[in-house]
């Protein structure tokens, strides 16, 4: 779509509301005179401005309120069919030397990508308001969160941010003004509204592309455009975008940024505090909420403590969640933190008659009322469309958690004991349920090599399985054996490194069931994680690492029985000489900037898993 004619004169820069930040001034002004909007609203989080762009939301259609008793202050919205998860095959990291974004990375030269990106976004909010939201990710104020500004022409992400991140009011952008430092960028549904026209309920472009430039460091000038789209990963900037310039900035200042949730578990030696990195829609919102108390179910900043040991704190303020699968048994605290309301659904299916929700695995059997699907057609059991789109969302405030970490608002964080990785893999015997990786090296290589079938978060192949390092393929903004060497950077030079740990909770046995029950069942690998860390449980030695033993592991109530749980957890020789087979793969791909350490690694594995093959 190309801009339309300008009917009006440009708004001007509101300088009052932004505080003396001569930076955001620029940033404001050179958006305004790109993207030539009608008019520019500062955003300040307040409930009045919730109340605002909710009303002009429902007036738009973009939005229904629901049943105020069932699902209090909450609301639902249908994307466009095109708008539904997050677009990997548009999405570009901008880099000046090609040899820097290696396998993971769609590269574009900086000049290319600012061409073609301004392109679309010139003149793409006509007849549009223009909204300046700042945010911060990690506690207000705190020396080690970042200042994210965006800015958009579509409110319902204004109203997710309320939800999603701390957005900072008039005080903090005249604080801002004082200290300066901030990151930005520009995103736009990229559909004009001609002069008389009107708007329609999902606006959004049937071209979409998001060019990041992690290497661009000019005050107020964008790191990150995004045009055509409204989804979360897309165009809640400082969610996925800057999770990909975040990293890039945490590499050169020795620390991390990363995917993953932090929670923390309460058991025989105390409350421990865990990360898990797994990729999109592979439980890590569930998993954040097995625990004693909850952090963060996404990103977060990690960091070495001056005691040696690893600390981190999760950078949002709230859960942009998967729908289908979560009920009363697999997640009854988020299910009663959506009841506790406020919340803006996605892609549900809506019932008409009482005004409420549903999607599938939300209860057993299907509404007895009208069913509308996620596109808002008619819908009855059988039909052959699912209700709910199969990345449909939720997304809560953490405020409405029961079991929110006192800590959870520290700017220094808590202090860290493991690192899990896990992605989703099915086959039986495959990937087990909990190995200890027996050290650091081997976490790290754990980490380099988890592997995951796609879900339905991005576009692409579902079900495929692909290796996503640290949960971080779609996300990397440099290159991916230059990762692999920061990480082994970072914790081999710590102190006290955090014990790692490989989990997989979704093995099928031979009938296609799921043989681990997961869920709230996941705790107990906590707690033999935790007995292990205090040195109390006993474990198997294996190639891999080290793998729980049927008679020290709390398995009462479960109906499984010794050779089940060993198939469950010890690695099958045949099945590692085969990942291994697509590791090499893989890392001839990310050829020579692997660390030489990984591929060592890999060669000893190879050697253990050879070895055991022929003593089966
Ligand atoms: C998310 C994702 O939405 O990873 O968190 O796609
Ligand atoms: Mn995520």
């Amino acid at each position: 779509m190309t801009a339309i004619e300008t009917k009006h004169a440009l708004p001007s820069v509101p300088v009052d509301e932004l505080g003396p930040n001569e930076a955001l001034h620029r940033l404001v002004d050179d958006a305004i005179r790109l993207l030539r909007p009608k008019d520019v609203v500062v955003c300040d989080g307040t409930a009045a401005e919730r109340n605002r762009l909710e009303s002009l939301l429902v007036a738009n259609g973009t939005v229904v309120r629901l049943n105020q008793k069932l699902w209090p202050n909450s609301l639902l919205a249908r994307s466009d069919p095109s708008d539904v998860a997050r677009l990997e095959q548009v999405t570009y990291v901008c880099l000046p030397d090609k040899q820097d974004a290696g396998p993971s990375i769609k590269h574009k030269y900086p000049e290319e990508g600012h061409r073609e990106i301004t392109a679309l976004m010139t003149g793409a909010m006509e007849g549009r308001t223009m909204y300046v939201a700042a945010v911060s990710m990690g506690p207000c104020g705190g020396k080690r969160s970042r200042v994210f500004v965006q800015i958009t022409d579509f409110p319902l992400i204004i109203l997710m941010k309320h939800l999603m991140t701390r957005v900072l009011g008039r005080d903090a952008l005249i604080e801002l003004g004082k200290y300066g430092r901030f990151e930005c960028g520009l995103q736009t549904v990229g559909m004009p509204i001609a002069a008389g026209g009107t708007d329609v309920p999902w606006p959004c472009n049937s071209t979409k592309m998001i060019c990041h430039f992690p290497k661009e460091r000019r005050p107020g000038v964008p790191r990150v455009l995004s045009f055509g789209s409204g989804y979360g990963g897309n165009a809640l900037l400082p969610k996925k975008c800057d999770l990909r310039l975040a990293m890039s900035d945490a590499r050169e200042e020795g620390n991390l940024v990363e995917h993953m949730a932090l929670m923390g578990r309460d058991g025989e030696n105390g409350r421990r505090y865990f990360l898990a990195a797994k990729p999109s829609a592979c439980g890590k919102t569930n998993f954040a909420m097995i625990g004693t108390s909850f952090l963060g179910d996404d990103l977060v900043r990690a960091y070495e403590g001056t005691d040696g040991r690893l600390w981190a704190f999760a950078l949002e303020k709230g859960i942009f969640g998967v729908a289908p699968g979560t009920n009363d048994e697999t997640n009854p605290e988020v299910m009663s933190m959506l009841r506790k309301g406020d919340v803006i659904f996605i892609n549900v299916a809506y019932l008409p008659e009482s005004g409420s929700v549903w999607w599938e695995g939300m209860t057993n059997a299907p509404p007895a009322e009208r069913v509308r699907d996620w596109q808002g057609q008619e819908w009855t059991p059988g039909c052959g469309r699912k209700a709910a789109h199969a990345n449909s969302r939720f997304t809560v405030s953490i405020r409405n958690c029961s079991k929110l970490d006192p800590r959870w608002d520290d700017p220094d964080g808590v202090p860290v004991d493991a690192i899990l990785f896990g992605g989703r893999r099915t086959e039986h015997g495959g990937v087990p349920l909990v190995v200890e990786y027996g050290n650091t090296t081997a976490g790290v290589y754990g980490g380099a090599t988890l592997s995951s079938e796609q879900t339905a978060a991005a576009d692409g192949k579902l079900g495929v399985s692909r290796i996503d390092p640290f949960a971080m393929y779609p996300f990397y903004a440099y290159h991916v054996g230059d990762h692999c060497a920061h990480w082994l950077k970072v914790f081999s030079q710590m102190a006290h490194p955090p014990r790692f740990y490989s989990v997989n909770w979704f093995q099928k046995d031979g009938a296609g069931n799921f043989a681990w029950p997961g869920f709230v069942d996941n705790d107990r690998v906590l707690d033999w994680i935790d007995r292990r860390i205090a040195g109390q449980a006993k474990a198997l030695r294996t190639p891999l690492g080290y793998s729980p033993l049927f008679d020290d592991f709390d398995l009462s109530g479960l109906n499984i029985d010794r050779a089940t749980f060993e198939t469950l957890t010890q690695p099958r020789p045949q099945f590692w000489l085969g990942e291994l087979d697509r590791q090499a793969v893989w890392f001839a791909e990310v050829g020579e900037r692997l660390p030489a350490v990984l591929a060592e690694r890999h060669a000893e594995l190879c050697q253990l898993f050879e070895e055991a093959a022929r003593a089966v």
